[in-house]
């Protein structure tokens, strides 16, 4: 394939952009090339600017669930559009996906939106504190929940990418506040509990961690998470950015039957425009401003081409009951696909998947924490990623992101990727 355009363009944004991309992942340091400039998706495919189709794996880093360019999604948007595209008013929008996103969602009766997933955390965990009175949160190492100054504390995704999972600019005073247990480890939560007696005021967790690769929590750890909450009053935050409305119509809470106190969103919750959210009881809601004190604001929040397009993709989510099982069963297809491939050329592999989330380690050892997840063999991720990008796949450019599935692939879609991973791990 060529990448003439691309690498035009991608010199000419890095004379006016830092890195030359507005978010570090995309500039594929970690696995070296050009980052691939896009025209425009559909479906499954992503169509570049020098003229290639890609399946697309990674679908927006998760919101496009049903595809690119959703029909429902677009013209939603457009009407939309016509009327005027922000007023910094309330629209009746707003209370249409507030009520379809509360009637999906367990334990939740108010919702506040936002404009990314790491607004959503950020005010989480400053909802939890206000409500708690309490400063400390427990977050786990390799868990990424957006880049505010209190989770760039052994982060994962693109901080761990560039090595940078502690970032300069973050204060001491800040970091000090951030209590660090490695995931699926119920024993080291319990003893920071012990350590720190009546100062926790929140647990911030993905439930299913999708920012190391995918990582499904052990049998009891989320179980043993709502324990420890409810033993020490402290409130436990689900950061379900990528898997809420993606793993199941309720999310993690829903797929495992598990409660949480507070529940951040993004990506799909957007259909793809720029939205994140944060829920949870009318009893801790009513601690937020106006109606409390904590406060919090935006001045695009709720933004209405916003709250269409995520209402319009909500919907067809909630009106199709077999969605989550298609969805499942793909990303099934594909894992035993690759294993299968990767194990005929006896390439060392650890592949983990939830519902239509999925990633692939190069290691043999089972990733079930950011330590087991750091062993995988990185130039080989790189050499993967290459031959899958040659073969017209676009994958994560990263070894610690997991691919997103997307409803619009077809099981011809998934062959021929599988077929690609063959031809790929023969020259591995
Ligand atoms: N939050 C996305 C998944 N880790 C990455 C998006 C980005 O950092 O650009």
């Amino acid at each position: 394939m060529k990448y003439q355009r691309s690498s035009q363009l991608f010199k000419q944004a890095q004379a006016v952009i830092p890195g030359g991309v507005n978010s570090p992942v995309r500039a594929f340091k970690a696995v070296g090339g050009t980052p691939i400039f896009v025209d425009k998706a559909e479906g499954a495919y992503l169509y570049d600017v020098d003229g290639n189709r890609l399946i697309d794996y990674i679908n927006s880093w998760g919101p496009m669930i049903l595809g690119h360019a959703y029909k429902p999604v677009v013209d939603a948007v457009i009407e939309k559009a016509k009327k005027g595209t922000s007023f910094g008013m309330p629209t009746a929008i707003e209370t249409k996906i507030a009520e379809l996103a509360i009637s999906m969602v367990p334990n939740i009766d108010k919702i506040r939106f936002v404009n990314s997933g790491t607004e959503a955390c950020m005010s989480a965990v400053r909802l939890a504190r206000g409500y708690s009175g309490r400063e400390k949160i427990i977050k786990f190492s390799g868990c990424y929940h957006g880049h505010s100054d209190s989770f760039l504390i052994q982060a994962g995704s693109g901080a761990v990418t560039f090595g940078s999972p502690n970032s300069p600019g973050v204060t001491q005073g800040t970091a000090k506040d951030t209590l660090l247990a490695p995931y699926n480890n119920l024993e080291s939560v319990k003893e920071i509990f012990q350590a720190n007696p009546g100062e926790i005021a929140a647990i911030i967790v993905e439930p299913v961690a999708g920012n190391m690769g995918c990582i499904p929590p052990v049998s009891g750890f989320l179980e043993g998470l709502r324990a420890l909450c409810d033993t020490h009053d402290t409130v436990l935050i689900f950061d379900e950015v990528m898997t809420g409305f993606r793993l199941d119509k309720g999310g993690v809470q829903s797929l495992y039957g598990i409660c949480a106190d507070i529940v951040c969103f993004g990506k799909v919750i957007g259909g793809g425009l720029p939205v994140g959210a944060f829920a949870a009881s009318g009893e801790i809601m009513k601690h937020l401003a106006p109606e409390g004190p904590v406060y919090q604001a935006g001045t695009l929040s709720g933004n209405p081409l916003a709250m269409a397009a995520g209402h319009a993709l909500l919907t067809a989510l909630n009106s199709d009951d077999d969605v989550y099982q298609r969805l499942a069963m793909k990303t099934n297809y594909l894992h035993q696909g690759i294993s299968k491939a990767l194990k005929s050329h006896h390439i060392p592999h650890s592949i983990n998947s939830v519902g239509s989330m999925i990633s692939v380690h190069f290691s043999e050892a089972p990733v079930t924490d950011f330590k087991t997840a750091a062993l995988g063999n990185n130039k080989r991720f790189k050499q993967f990623f290459h031959g899958m990008l040659n073969a017209g796949i676009y994958i994560a450019p990263s070894a610690f992101e997991s691919w997103f599935i997307t409803d619009a692939l077809s099981y011809e879609d998934l062959d021929f990727t599988i077929a690609a991973v063959e031809t790929v791990a023969s020259s591995l």
